[in-house]
């Protein structure tokens, strides 16, 4: 296996192997957090393993099973603290104790109430060494969706769009393709490979007619939520006829005709929620409808108004925009025109962002601060 050379470096080295380790399973795990295990003996590593998917043995396992017998007296570098709990699989606390490891390393706390600290002094109690907080900022950004997720009841909702420098999402004549290159187009699906969900309003359906699939290499259609309150969607339109493997679901309220719940629920992997509400889809419940069926990332991609909406209710996390090298002035659209802020002290700031240029567009990927 890999020889890592000593250093005082060393644990954040395997750390940064563990935390390397737990991203492959990138959007694959929801809804449970990214954890990867490094099991280390005379600074080298002699097992490793990451958490592939919600159901599936926990990092530590993978881990101990490439150890074997070798695990005695190891240290063990684990991006989020090993479970106590008896989930879907067995605690990996134990597990741990059961093969003799000498020393853990742990980058972050679990969240989860049912584990939150009590692996930790599991450990501790069986007397092994734990040390807690190595690499933690890594490790909380990288299981962002885990965290916010289990901490609120709300999934993580990342909200993505295109514009033009001058802030424009179409031309006065409404053309639009396109606005980014093709390499932020690119990233945009794999964004849409790493969420559950992607959301869009029924205006977006209306007008662009999208069929809202990831065309990535190996890439997973998320589940497509259309929010349409008084259910007036095409029943031709791609979203519920073209046949990805994922489902469509539909938001609507008391507004929606009855037969036409009853013929598009009657669709193949089309399913119509129907809030008792006029009109407006409560968002903060259909949310948490969302967490409720294990799906804890959202993509909102518009339109204007479902984004502004979202955004004036505390429902956006991340932004992720695509500003084009473009001028086309007029009166064409702007990205958010369902966002009313009339002072500009009042207005939602961003934090920590982050600028890439690499494609010819500018990304740039903020992250919203709460009020
Ligand atoms: C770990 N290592 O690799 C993961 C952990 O339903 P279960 O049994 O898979 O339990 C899910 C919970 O276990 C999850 O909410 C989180 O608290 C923890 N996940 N813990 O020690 C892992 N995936
Ligand atoms: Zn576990």
């Amino acid at each position: 296996m890999q020889k890592v050379s000593s250093s005082t470096s060393g644990d954040e080295q395997f750390m940064r192997r563990a935390l390397e380790l737990a991203a492959k399973a990138m959007g694959r795990t929801n809804p449970n957090p990214l954890v990867g295990c490094v099991l280390v003996k005379d600074n080298q590593i002699i097992g490793e393993g990451f958490h592939h998917k919600a159901g599936t043995p926990h990092a530590e396992v993978h881990a101990l099973l490439a150890a074997g017998d070798q695990a005695n007296g190891a240290t063990a570098y684990v991006t989020l603290e090993p479970c106590s709990h008896f989930g879907r699989t067995p605690p990996c606390a134990d597990a741990l104790i059961h093969a003799k490891i000498k020393r853990v390393v742990v980058a972050m706390m679990d969240p989860n109430p049912l584990v939150a600290g009590q692996g930790l002094d599991r450990l501790r109690e069986a007397g092994i060494q734990v040390d807690l907080g190595l690499m933690n900022q890594e490790a909380q950004r990288l299981n962002e969706v885990f965290i916010k997720a289990i901490t609120t009841g709300l999934p993580f909702v990342i909200y993505k769009s295109a514009m033009t420098l001058d802030g424009k999402i179409a031309t006065e004549t409404g053309d639009s393709r396109w606005i980014s290159n093709e390499a932020s187009r690119n990233f945009a699906h794999q964004l849409r490979n790493c969420c559950d969900v992607i959301l869009v309003g029924s205006e977006t359906v209306h007008k662009d007619n999208p069929a809202l699939t990831c065309r990535s290499l190996n890439g997973k259609d998320p589940i497509r939520l259309i929010i349409d309150g008084s259910l007036r969607i095409n029943e031709n339109a791609k979203v519920l006829t073209s046949s990805p493997v994922s489902h469509c679901i539909i938001a609507t309220t008391l507004s929606a005709s009855k037969e036409k719940i009853k013929r598009l629920d009657s669709l193949p992997r089309v399913d119509v929620w129907q809030y008792d509400t006029e009109r407006y889809v409560p968002l903060n419940k259909l949310m948490r409808d969302l967490v409720r069926n294990g799906w804890t990332c959202v993509l909102l991609e518009g339109g204007g108004d479902l984004a502004g909406a979202m955004l004036q209710e505390n429902l956006v996390d991340k932004v992720e925009l695509f500003i084009a090298p473009k001028l086309v002035g007029g009166n064409g659209p702007s990205p958010l025109t369902g966002l009313h802020i009339e002072r500009m002290a009042e207005a939602i700031n961003l934090n920590d962002l982050s600028v890439d240029m690499s494609t010819g567009d500018l990304h740039v990927t903020g992250y919203i601060q709460p009020k």
